[in-house]
């Protein structure tokens, strides 16, 4: 999404994060990088929810397992705002994988595994407009 030459993306920083009180320095590492947070809010997923968000994920093997984990405790979804924000944001989470993430990133700093991987980053603008319709309809 483009707003005066400026990107908008959607993170959600997950449950173990929250959970072991990371949010924080996890949002700290996007505002030192020149991302301004224009949408925050604290929520518990329904299962009907986590499902909706990750609907293209739903032949895959890991999402019963997905949806389970997204709804087992708190999630911080953020929007993001910035010059070239989706791929940016994307680059400072690191590989979906943490012990293939790239030193540095929250992935690789905070990731406990390929589920509880501490955040979500959108892939690309389109589902970047969609992400963040999703918890900030006014966003949009
Ligand atoms: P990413 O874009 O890096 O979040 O990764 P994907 O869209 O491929 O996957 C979405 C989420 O599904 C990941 F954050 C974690 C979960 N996942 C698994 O639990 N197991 C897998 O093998 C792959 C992904």
């Amino acid at each position: 999404m483009r707003c005066r030459g400026l990107e908008r993306t959607l993170i959600i920083v997950k449950p173990d994060a929250v959970g072991r009180r990371l949010t924080g320095r996890i949002l700290s590492l996007f505002e030192e990088n020149d991302l301004r947070i224009v949408g925050v809010k604290m929520v518990r997923l329904s299962e009907e929810q986590a499902g909706e968000f990750y609907a293209v994920h739903k032949d895959k093997e890991f999402y019963d397992n997905l949806v389970s984990y997204m709804t087992s405790g708190e999630c911080v979804p953020v929007a993001l705002e910035g010059a070239s924000a989706v791929a940016r944001v994307r680059s400072l989470c690191g590989d979906t994988d943490p012990s293939k993430a790239e030193k540095g990133t929250v992935r690789a700093s905070y990731g406990l595994s390929i589920t509880m991987n501490s955040i979500h980053a959108s892939d690309s603008p389109d589902t970047a407009r969609r992400e963040v319709g999703f918890f900030f309809p006014d966003l949009v």
